[in-house]
């Protein structure tokens, strides 16, 4: 009887071990080990334990042929379960394992940066009224820079103190009015542009200032261009930037590019979350004024014929007024955790 059940344990053992080899197989190669193992005609377990049969009685052979074949069966059978789920391409694989009520990642989605929101509405709105857009070079020569714009050399802006020059008599611009210059060489009037861009001037990095900052300048030239023009152009401008119910003053200034010359100030309404509405203290937004002679005379225009306005804008202070960012770091440091705030716009 000894060995009767010591035959019967083991066809047992052998039974939760091939079930559980079973279980942890994940490809096809691995279940034929497996079958190999345990089912092989020649050298399988369970062909080696019947091979052992003979040394029994014959009364008692039955009893542990029939269990084999017991085994045998529920091998056979667990097999083929796991061969179709391996063939299903169920529960194999990574995605086998993979937990899926975790939230899924969300996608790191871009935002446009404010100041080129800011300059791609300023452009738009002035595409409305006539205006192209216009980009030229951020190294300069002194001519186009200073001199062509009626700025002499000896002037406090001309100055190394003030502007930031490169090697060969050339300079990094310290405003895009260049850009309109080269525009007027090149083009006869009528003239409408606007001209976005990077300016660089000799300043210390702090809370109000950058060496290297964004402007937006605009020009237009035609014959009978007048003040009223002029003044009807930048404040319906103005009211289409800032909201319609926007007043808009022109108190009088100095460039040494425009005569006269202007300060453009706007007060804003604000509607606030409760609907109460608030005006706001002018702002200064922009520089401004009618071209000087000079100016076309220089870029070969006659200027008994022609007249025109220009104008300037900080499109990097008009976002820190808009947004009401107090630092104008924050725009050019790349913390995202500033700049994600901004994927609306
Ligand atoms: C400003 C203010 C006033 C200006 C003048 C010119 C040009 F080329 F026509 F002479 N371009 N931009 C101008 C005039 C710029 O920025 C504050």
């Amino acid at each position: 009887m000894g060995d009767v059940d010591g035959l019967i344990h083991e066809l047992k053992e052998l039974e939760s071990r091939a079930l559980k080899a079973l279980g942890d197989v994940s490809d096809p190669d691995g279940l034929e080990a497996v079958r190999v193992e345990y089912l092989g005609r020649k050298e399988g377990r369970i062909s080696q334990i019947l091979r052992r049969l003979g040394a029994l009685p014959g009364t008692e052979r039955p009893t542990v042929g029939q269990e084999a074949n017991r085994v045998k069966g529920v091998l056979q059978e667990a097999l083929d379960a796991r061969r179709r789920e391996l063939e299903a391409g169920r529960d194999s694989g990574p995605e086998a394992r993979a937990d899926l009520t975790l939230p899924g990642r969300s996608p790191w989605v871009g935002a446009r940066h404010p100041i080129t929101w800011v300059v791609d509405e300023i452009c738009q709105i002035f595409r409305g009224l006539g205006f192209s857009r216009v980009r030229g070079p951020e190294a300069e020569t002194e001519w186009y820079n200073f001199v062509a714009l009626n700025t002499p050399l000896d002037h406090p802006a001309a100055d190394e103190q003030d502007t930031l020059y490169l090697q060969g008599g050339h300079l990094l611009r310290s405003h895009t009015s260049p850009v309109q210059v080269r525009t007027m060489e090149r083009f006869d009037p009528p003239v409408r542009i606007v001209v976005p861009g990077m300016v660089y001037r000799r300043d210390t990095y702090d809370a109000t200032h950058a060496p290297a900052f964004h402007q937006i300048e605009g020009l237009a030239v035609d014959e009978g261009i007048t003040f009223v023009d002029f003044k009807a152009t930048l404040a319906e401008f103005s009211r289409r930037f800032w909201g319609p119910d926007t007043q808009v003053r022109f108190r009088p200034s100095f460039f040494p590019f425009t005569e006269p010359s202007a300060e453009v100030d706007v007060k804003r309404v604000v509607t606030l979350p409760d609907g109460t509405r608030e005006e706001s203290d002018w702002l200064e937004i922009m520089g401004a004024g009618m071209v000087d002679p000079a100016v076309l005379e220089n870029v070969g225009y006659d200027p008994e014929r022609f007249t025109g306005f220009a104008f300037g804008m900080g499109p990097g202070r008009i976002a820190m007024l808009k947004y009401g960012i107090p630092d104008i770091r924050l725009f050019y440091d790349g913390d995202v955790r500033f700049h994600r705030q901004f994927r609306h716009v």
